[in-house]
C-alpha cells in the first residue's frame, strides 16, 4: 500500500527522515534544551545507531544540529545505544552511555562522554576520554553482556555519585548501581537498587525523586525526595512500567510503596504505543518532564517506502498525584503555543447511541479537550446503571476493552470522541470511557482507545489499548484531553490519571477529510458541560 504524506506527523518530535527510537539525554543547559536521540542515518528501520541532536528553546520548536554522539572508540564501534546526562557540580554535562564493542554478540559497555568545549551552549561536540572508557563493563561485574546498558542521570547522596544501568539475572530484572567520586571511576555495588522476578531484561530504567503529594514542582535528580519512582522498560512486554516508593541512600535500596504492584507492574505511564522514556529535571520552569518514543503500527514495507519510522510523544509534566499512588502527567503548556483557530461546544446533550459532529475547524491535527457529565434520572444511580465489573479482567484493561470496544453498547459509556474519522463515519478512531460496577460497589473506570474501525487500509496492527482510572466519578464528571496529529492520536484522561497514545493510519479520514465527533454507546445521557478544539500550527521540526 501506499502511505498518504498527509499522515507524517506535524507537531510531535521527529527528523526529517529515517528511522528514530528512544530519547537520550534530555537536558537544559545555557538558555537551551538538548534532545538526542537514537537514530538511523541509513535508512527507516533499527541499525547503525548513532545519536542525533537537537536544541529547542521551548521543548516544541526544534533545531537539528550534527549527530553528537556515533561510533569513534574501540567501545562503541558497533553503536552508541541508551544513555543520559548528568549536570554536574560545576554546571556542565556528563553523558553516560551503552556502547556496544563486539558486532557478533552486541556485547555492552558503558562509556563517559564530555562536552569539547563547555563554553558552546549547543554543546556540539563530545568526547570520550580515553583513560577512563569504558567506565564499566560486564565482565568486571559477574554480567550477562548482552543485557547490561542504558545508564540513568547521576544523583549524589553522601559524597557520592550513583547511576543505575539495566540488567537481568535469569528472569529477574533490575537496576545495578554504580558508584563514583569522581564520575571518572565507576565501581559496581554489590546489590542491585532493584529487582523483580519475572520481569526480564530492564531497559532504559529511570530514577528521580517527587515533592509529596499532589506537589508539582519537579526535583533535580540529586535533590531528597519524599517520595521516588524507579522506571523500567520492560523488554517482555514493550511497555513503560514504574512504581513509587522510598529511597535508603545508606543502602542504596529502593522499596516500592506497593509491592503487589511492583510484581505485576501496574503502573503505566501510558496504555498505549509508549516505551524507552526518560524523565528529565527543568530547572528554568522546576518541574519534571518525561519524554518518550511510540514506534510505527505500520508495517516495516510501507515504513520503508515513506522514508521514516518513529516519533516521540508530546512532551509531559509529571508529579505525584494527591493520593501519592500514581503519578500525573500533562503536556507541557508550551504545546499551547501551537493553538490556533478554535471552537468550542458547550452544555450539549448527547442522548444513548447520538453523537454529534465538532465542526468549524478542521481536526487532523488539533488539540481538544472536553468535559463529561452523566445525566442520571431522578431516583437512579450511577451504579445501577453500570455494567458489573468482572474480575476475570482485573489487571487486564486492554483484554475487556477488547471484547467491550466502542461499539458495544453499554450502560455508563461507552461515551467519548471519534477523532480522524471520515464523514461517513467508516473510518474512526474511538477514545472513550466506560464505567463498570465493582465487586465491592465501587464504579469502576475504564478508558480506551479502540482503533479497529481507523483505517480501511490492510496489513496495520491495530491493537486496542486501554487502562483503568482511579478518579471519583461519583460527581458524574470527568474530563478528556486529546492531541491530535495526523498519525497520532495522544490522549489524557481525568487530568493526566491514565495517559494512551495510538498510532492510527487513516486511508480517507486525512488532512482536511478527518473529522471530529462526541459520541455516547451507552444507556444513560452524557452531557458535554464543555469542549473546545484547536488547530494546532506546525512548530519548528528539525527543518522538516
Ligand atoms: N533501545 C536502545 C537500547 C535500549 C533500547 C538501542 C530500548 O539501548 O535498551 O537502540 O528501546
Amino acid at each position: 500500500s501506499i502511505v498518504s504524506p498527509l499522515l507524517r506527523t506535524g507537531y510531535h518530535f521527529q527528523p526529517p527522515m529515517n528511522w528514530i527510537n528512544d530519547p537520550n539525554a534530555p537536558l537544559y543547559y545555557k538558555g537551551w534544551y538538548h534532545l538526542f536521540y537514537q537514530y538511523n542515518p541509513k535508512g527507516a528501520v533499527w541499525g547503525n545507531i548513532v545519536w542525533a541532536h537537537s536544541v529547542s528553546r521551548d521543548l516544541i520548536n526544534w533545531v537539528a544540529l550534527e549527530p553528537a554522539i556515533y561510533p569513534s572508540i574501540p567501545s562503541d564501534k558497533y553503536g552508541c545505544w541508551s544513555g543520559s546526562a548528568t549536570i554536574l557540580e560545576d554546571g556542565t554535562p556528563a553523558i553516560l552511555y551503552t556502547g556496544i564493542d563486539r558486532a557478533d554478540i552486541n556485547y555492552q559497555v558503558q562509556v563517559l562522554a564530555l562536552p569539547k568545549d563547555a563554553s558552546d551552549p549547543l554543546l556540539r561536540e563530545w568526547e570520550k576520554p580515553e583513560e577512563y572508557n569504558p567506565v564499566a563493563t560486564p565482565a568486571a561485574g559477574g554480567i550477562n553482556a548482552t543485557q547490561f546498558r542504558d545508564p540513568t542521570t547521576a544523583w549524589r547522596h553522601a559524597g557520592h555519585w550513583r547511576m543505575l544501568v539495566g540488567s537481568v539475572r535469569g528472569a529477574r530484572g533490575m537496576a545495578l548501581v554504580y558508584r563514583s567520586r569522581d564520575f571518572r571511576k565507576w565501581t559496581k555495588a554489590k546489590h542491585p537498587l532493584h529487582s523483580a522476578a519475572l520481569t526480564g531484561m530492564w531497559e532504559c530504567p529511570d530514577f528521580f525523586p517527587v515533592s509529596g503529594p499532589g506537589l508539582q514542582a519537579g526535583l533535580d535528580t540529586s535533590a531528597p525526595g519524599r517520595k521516588y519512582v524507579l522506571k523500567s522498560s520492560l523488554d517482555l512486554t514493550r511497555y513503560d512500567y514504574y512504581t513509587i516508593g522510598s529511597y535508603d541512600g545508606g543502602k542504596d535500596r529502593y522499596y516500592p510503596d506497593d509491592p503487589a504492584g511492583d510484581y505485576h507492574h501496574r503502573l503505566r505511564y501510558d496504555y498505549g504505543n509508549y516505551y524507552a522514556s526518560k524523565t528529565f529535571y527543568d530547572p528554568v520552569e522546576r518541574r519534571r518532564v518525561l519524554l518518550g518514543w511510540a514506534n510505527e503500527s505500520d508495517s516495516v514495507t510501507d515504513d520503508k517506502a515513506k522514508g521514516w519510522a518513529g516519533i516521540h510523544a508530546i512532551p509531559r509534566k509529571i508529579w505525584l498525584d494527591p493520593t501519592g499512588k500514581q503519578l500525573l502527567q500533562w503536556p507541557i503548556h508550551e504545546v499551547e503555543k501551537l493553538r490556533g483557530k478554535a471552537v468550542s461546544v458547550d452544555a450539549k446533550l448527547v442522548k444513548p447511541g447520538d453523537h454529534f459532529e465538532v465542526t468549524g475547524i478542521a481536526t487532523y491535527q488539533a488539540d481538544v479537550e472536553v468535559s463529561f457529565e452523566l445525566e442520571l434520572e431522578a431516583g437512579t444511580s450511577l451504579l445501577e446503571k453500570a455494567e458489573a465489573f468482572d474480575p476475570a479482567y482485573d489487571d487486564d484493561a486492554q483484554k475487556l476493552c477488547g471484547v467491550k470496544g466502542a461499539d458495544a453498547r453499554g450502560g455508563v459509556g461507552p461515551f467519548g470522541l471519534w477523532v480522524l474519522a471520515s464523514a461517513d463515519l467508516q473510518e474512526r478512531t474511538a477514545v472513550f470511557f466506560r464505567v463498570f460496577r465493582d465487586g465491592h460497589g465501587k464504579p469502576k473506570v475504564l478508558m480506551c482507545t479502540d482503533p479497529t474501525k481507523s483505517s480501511l487500509s490492510p496489513d496495520l496492527y491495530k491493537p486496542t489499548f486501554a487502562g483503568f482510572v482511579d478518579a471519583d466519578i461519583s460527581s458524574g464528571k470527568i474530563t478528556l484531553r486529546s492531541l491530535i496529529d495526523r498519525s497520532v492520536v495522544e490522549s489524557f484522561g481525568a487530568g493526566g490519571k491514565t495517559c494512551i497514545l495510538s498510532r492510527v493510519y487513516p486511508s480517507i479520514a486525512v488532512g482536511k477529510d478527518a473529522h471530529l465527533y462526541v459520541f455516547n454507546n451507552g444507556e444513560v445521557d452524557v452531557t458535554v458541560s464543555g469542549l473546545t478544539a484547536w488547530e494546532m500550527k506546525k512548530p519548528l521540526m528539525n527543518g522538516a
